[in-house]
């Protein structure tokens, strides 16, 4: 059996409800679900809200209530089959009664997985696969660092035409416009960890937050990392910001990803120096790229990224080029590619 228009709708809709903005805070997918009655028509809805909050199938059938007696759950991931922070959603949809679960993305999580199987065991009508490439989209880096075991890792460089990060004295704010860094501070905001170098925290000492249009720090700020084994003093800007930081005491991009995965990140977004990025190129742990290039030279000074061990140009790192648009207008007008490996993970 496939899907009919209701239910198709109802998916859409329990898309658009698993990206409400501003939730899940914390490391769990978004998801939506939809309860429908057997003439199509609408129940109730729910979406997750965050970690130890209910799951979107729960919070849907609370709303429900006796209402979900013969219902079609339209949900977004598989309904999980384990007690986490919460009981099992297979569970509570047999018990209240539901006659169909339509899902869009299989859960690629180990530990909550089976859901399908355990809800046909019981009885009740599965059909899986539907829409699940807009689902996994919108659990990008959470289906990431699940399947992976590690977080999505965003580099994010500015650099000018001749490739340069820094100018011959160490400065290197500001080689990007304004719009471009406001558009720097959007992305970021998508991450769940930012991470620098120690040579960064010593040379240019930023504070690497995430602020609003009004140059503020938001709420909701991600972590932010420090690794390397140079020690840099207790007093960096980057440890008053507000928002949590943290020391990872390792050169090591897998170590510092594996020691980020076990804290609950899923998305690194990595910000400089070129010793940093050019130790997660070579280790192939970078997943996508978005690089500013202004349109000035400087002829002299750090290069975006440090050295490959690369001698000959068969070798060059090839990156394939996904997007490229200009940011900005007049003086201020710089130009962001997005990168993701040229063989896309995603
Ligand atoms: C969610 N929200 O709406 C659904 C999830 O132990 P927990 O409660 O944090 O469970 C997290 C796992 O549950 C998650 O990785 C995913 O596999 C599954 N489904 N999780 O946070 C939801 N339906
Ligand atoms: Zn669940």
């Amino acid at each position: 059996m496939t899907t009919t228009p209701a239910e198709q709708a109802a998916m859409r809709r329990a898309l658009s409800l698993a990206a409400t903005p501003g939730v899940p805070l914390g490391p769990n997918p978004r998801v939506g679900c939809v309860l429908l009655a057997d003439d199509g028509t609408e129940i109730a809805e729910g979406f997750h809200r965050g970690a130890g909050t209910p799951h979107a199938e729960v919070a849907a059938l609370t709303e429900a209530g006796d209402a979900a007696r013969g219902a079609t759950a339209v949900v977004t991931l598989e309904p999980c089959n384990h007690t986490g922070r919460t009981g099992p959603c297979v569970e509570a949809l047999i018990a209240a009664g539901v006659r169909r679960v339509v899902f869009a993305q299989r859960d690629p999580n180990p530990v909550a997985a089976g859901g399908a199987a355990a809800l046909q065991e019981a009885g009740i009508e599965v059909e899986a696969g539907v829409m699940a490439t807009v689902a996994r989209g919108v659990n990008r880096a959470w289906t990431f660092a699940v399947e992976h075991q590690r977080p999505f890792v965003t580099w994010k460089f500015a650099t000018t035409l001749d490739g340069r990060s820094a100018a011959a004295d160490g400065t290197s704010r500001w080689i990007s416009g304004t719009d471009a860094r406001r558009d720097t501070h959007t992305l970021r905001a998508e991450c769940d960890v930012l991470l620098v170098g120690t040579g960064t925290v010593l040379i240019d000492n930023p504070q690497f937050n995430v602020r609003d249009e009004l140059d503020q720090p938001v709420e909701h700020q991600p972590l932010r990392a420090v690794m390397g084994e140079r020690e840099v003093p207790a007093d960096s800007r980057i440890f008053d910001a507000p928002g949590e930081a943290l020391r990872l005491q390792t050169r090591d991009p897998a170590e510092a990803l594996k020691q980020l995965y076990a804290a609950g990140r899923q998305h690194v977004w990595l910000e400089g120096g070129p010793t940093l990025a050019a130790a997660f190129l070579k280790a192939g742990l970078v997943d996508e790229i978005y690089a500013y290039v202004a349109p000035t030279f400087l002829g002299a000074g750090a290069n975006a990224v440090g050295d490959l061990g690369i001698t000959t140009i068969n070798d060059q790192l090839r990156w394939h080029l996904k997007r490229a648009g200009v940011i900005g207008t007049g003086a201020d007008a710089t130009v962001r590619l997005t990168l993701e490996p040229a063989k896309a993970g995603l």
